[in-house]
């Protein structure tokens, strides 16, 4: 009898087990069904996720120049510092595959976009894709040219119409020296190598630059032409603009380092002393050409810092934590000149 309640109670002690067993797995299920399922709806993938792990989608614009290449790697050494995931894809200069990218990250579902947009027009259809998949947008380096600004949660990045006025003013300045070997009637000429059309800093380094520069009647710009932001284009336009003035040119405006390195390139080819017989005025900062401005080959360095990489990460944290973030942050830069001592200049780090 007993051998047979406890025959009993042994039958019916297995499907219990087996039962809570069943229990438990499905109750294991159903909790990481339910938690995968909050990380993959889009709306929470931004604001309310987890900070600590963040996955960052960054579509560069290309690497064209010395800046864009210390950019990508202030980028990714900032991740990894923060504990990111950083998804990295280059546009190589063109605004098709940025906006691919964009779309493959909304795709993904990342926590955060960051995009360099190569030009200012033709976002508004995909941001407002990833507005509708809640997923933040901040703009790094160059800005876009939009109605709805709500269609990007924050942008960061150099104010490029500063530095255009920053290039004006040592030209002002330079030009008091320049006018003792001028007669009455002549004027300086300037020729200017512009970046990629449409492009932002393009156009602010242009406006910041004219807007003190054409109200001076002792200057007169030759020519504008634009040589891409890149050392192969600033070499053929610094070719075409030496053929067709001689030796008219005074003053040469680059917009970034990489055309004004080709520029003067060709320069040196040519016979004349950068620095001397043109006026050379650069914006960026790269080492290359603050070596050439210590040796006296170049005139004005404006500086636009790439190592933006800390602010963009610690932006993307503060979002997606929900915490207060400026909307607009721009880092400090300066401008080094002839005039200025530069011993103590450091290495600049691209
Ligand atoms: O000056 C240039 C680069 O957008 C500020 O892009 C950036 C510019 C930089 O190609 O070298």
């Amino acid at each position: 009898m007993q051998k047979e309640w406890q025959q009993g109670r042994s039958v019916f002690r297995k499907p219990g087990r087996s039962l809570i067993i069943l229990i438990l797995l499905i109750l294991c299920l159903i909790i990481s069904g339910c938690s995968r399922k909050e990380k993959e709806t889009p709306a929470d993938t931004g604001t309310g996720s987890d900070p600590g792990s963040l996955v960052i989608g960054f579509s560069q614009l290309g690497s064209e120049s010395a800046w864009r290449l210390g950019n990508t790697e202030s980028m990714e050494q900032a991740a990894k510092e923060h504990g990111f995931r950083l998804i990295v894809e280059n546009g190589m200069q063109k605004q098709e595959n940025q906006i691919a990218a964009i779309r493959s990250f909304i795709a993904y579902r990342v926590d955060v976009i960051v995009f360099a947009p190569i030009v200012e027009d033709g976002w508004a259809n995909v941001l407002q894709e990833a507005k509708e998949a809640g997923i933040p947008v901040i703009m790094m380096d160059r800005l876009i040219n939009i109605k709805d600004s709500d269609l990007y949660t924050a942008y960061i990045g150099p104010d490029h119409y500063q530095e255009g006025v920053n290039a004006a003013k040592y030209l002002l300045k330079k030009a008091d020296e320049l006018e003792e070997d001028m007669s009455e009637n002549d004027r300086i000429h300037i020729v200017e190598l512009s970046g990629t059309e449409g492009s932002s800093p393009m156009i602010s380094r242009f406006q910041g630059f004219h807007d003190l520069i054409d109200r001076d009647d002792r200057f007169e710009v030759l020519e504008t032409v634009s040589g891409d932001f890149l050392r192969s284009k600033g070499r053929e336009c610094m070719q075409k603009l030496l053929k067709k003035y001689p030796d008219e040119i005074d003053v040469l405006y680059s917009h970034n380092d990489a055309m004004t390195l080709g520029a003067i390139e060709v320069m040196e080819e040519e016979g004349i002393e950068p620095g001397k017989d043109i006026v050379i005025i650069s914006v960026d900062g790269e080492q290359a050409a603050v070596d050439l401005l210590k040796e006296g080959r170049i005139n004005c360095v404006v500086e636009c810092s790439p190592m933006l990489g800390d602010a963009v990460m610690d932006l993307a944290q503060a979002i997606v934590s929900g915490e207060d973030y400026p909307r607009i942050s721009r880092p400090e830069e300066s401008c080094f000149t002839e005039y200025d001592d530069l011993s103590s200049l450091g290495p600049r780090g691209y």
